[in-house]
């Protein structure tokens, strides 16, 4: 293959990123089967899983902490804002956010590009339309229409053992729920690890035989919950997300729990397990989601877990921007760590070009840029057009500057690397076929 110029490699980049499918490695997004609130042709489910439309779009966490701030002054606490039935909500925002003030922030210009692309008109003073055509669709053609514009392939689903609506529907019939090969599950199991005090009564009450201090027969019940829910569900990998003041090794309940439970039944069914580091839980409350914030991780705790378990593949994530060069070191240093995505207060432009670019300098292609965390269906569109525009430009300047170095690159080399980059390397590290 003949080496590009300069201009074609930018050309060829921007081509390759924007058409490559994706692998979503982390969300909370689910099929219909988990049920759904609207739609053509659909029994609401009030407390349906599946979220979508643009009521949804609009009371996105990360929007409700923006018009928190933005209507403080005409007197919008959270008290007030939650009070408000989920259409008011939407309007409140709308109005707030997108008529009477300018959608600057990250998550605003992302419910505009997501309505353009869905053919929808982001000017429009009222929601009245937007709402009609959002319920003439069905949950089905959405997901394939979005999935399409989004240029996703695979949408990694959270399956969160500690919510109780989420078990039930499990419980009850599981075939539907992992019928669609398109939503791989994740088993996630944070207060195992993280409040094992509640941990206790609760699996107690599902039937397994657990003591506070941890005996031997308790880390056996563990053991034995995780083995049914994996045989349920049949998860991708595993997963929980940790505070900012998690510490390995230690004396603490949930870390025996991880070690003497957790890994080893990891171990046992060839289990990748994710780590979500550096979120504070409910800092302010009354905000709800919208509560919690960030702090910085101990990552040597990272590093010491992947020295002692150097057959557990770990994919770690973390929320704080100090961290970043640190975990990307550590990565260098243990081949079964796996640094993935730029997770929600970073999945902003400026950070993920900042933190794609250092890792692309000190991994090479062997980390997995970046994930969705999406919510909401069609924040799929967004997250993935914003995400793949920075991807691409920090790509187009590494090849330009391996060019000038004498590198003879090609179409297909951009090929290769893109379909690692946003694709591949999920797939190797899930062992499914790429
Ligand atoms: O999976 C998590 O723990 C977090 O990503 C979520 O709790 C968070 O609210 C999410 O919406 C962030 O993007
Ligand atoms: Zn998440």
């Amino acid at each position: 293959m003949p080496a590009l110029t300069p201009s074609a490699i930018t050309t060829a980049v921007e081509q390759a990123v924007s058409e490559a499918s994706v692998w979503d490695f982390h969300t909370h997004l689910y099929p219909p089967a988990f049920g759904t609130a609207i739609g053509r042709g659909v029994t609401a489910d009030p407390q349906g899983l599946l979220l979508w439309g643009i009521d949804e779009l609009l009371t996105y966490h990360y929007l409700i902490a923006e018009v928190l701030r933005e209507a403080a002054g005409d007197g919008l606490t959270a008290e007030r804002y939650y009070a408000l039935s989920k259409t008011e909500q939407a309007d409140l925002i709308w109005r707030k956010l997108f008529v009477e003030a300018t959608p600057l922030s990250e998550a605003c210009r992302g419910v505009v590009t997501t309505l353009t692309k869905l053919g929808l008109d982001p000017n429009e003073a009222t929601l009245d339309g937007h709402r009609r055509w959002f319920a003439e669709q069905s949950p089905e053609e959405q997901i394939d229409r979005t999935l399409e514009l989004a240029g996703v392939d695979t949408v990694t689903m959270t399956n969160d053992l500690f919510d109780d609506n989420e078990r039930q529907r499990w419980l009850a019939d599981p075939a539907p729920l992992r019928a669609d090969p398109r939503f791989p599950t994740v088993l996630r199991f944070d207060a195992l690890v993280t409040d094992w005090e509640h941990a206790v009564p609760r699996l107690k009450a599902w039937g397994y035989d657990v003591d506070r201090p941890l005996s031997a027969a308790a880390i056996d019940e563990v053991r034995r919950c995780l083995s049914d829910w994996i045989t349920r569900i049949g998860p991708v990998y595993c997963a929980m997300s940790l505070p900012p003041t998690w510490r390995y090794p230690s004396d603490d309940p949930g870390v025996r729990c991880l070690t003497e439970a957790i890994l080893p039944v990891c171990a046992e069914h060839g289990l990748p397990l994710a780590l979500m580091i550096g979120v504070t839980r409910q800092i302010n409350p009354a905000a709800r989601l919208a509560g919690d914030t960030v702090g910085s991780a101990d990552v040597e705790s990272i590093a010491l877990l992947c020295r002692d378990f150097p057959e557990q593949r770990f994919l770690v994530t973390l929320l704080s921007l100090e961290n970043q060069h640190e975990l990307a070191v550590t990565a260098r240093k243990f081949a079964n760590l796996t640094p993935f995505g730029c997770w929600w207060f970073l999945n902003n432009p400026s950070l993920i070009e900042e933190i794609t670019r250092m890792r692309l300098e000190l991994l090479g292609p062997t980390f997995i840029p970046q994930h969705s965390d999406c919510r909401v269906l069609e924040q799929l569109i967004y997250k993935w057009d914003h995400s793949r525009r920075v991807i691409a430009a920090v790509l187009g300047d590494q090849y330009a500057k391996l060019a000038a170095a004498g590198l003879v690159v090609t179409d297909s080399m951009i090929e290769r690397d893109v379909q690692r980059l946003l694709y591949g390397n999920v797939a190797g590290l899930l062992q499914k076929d790429t």
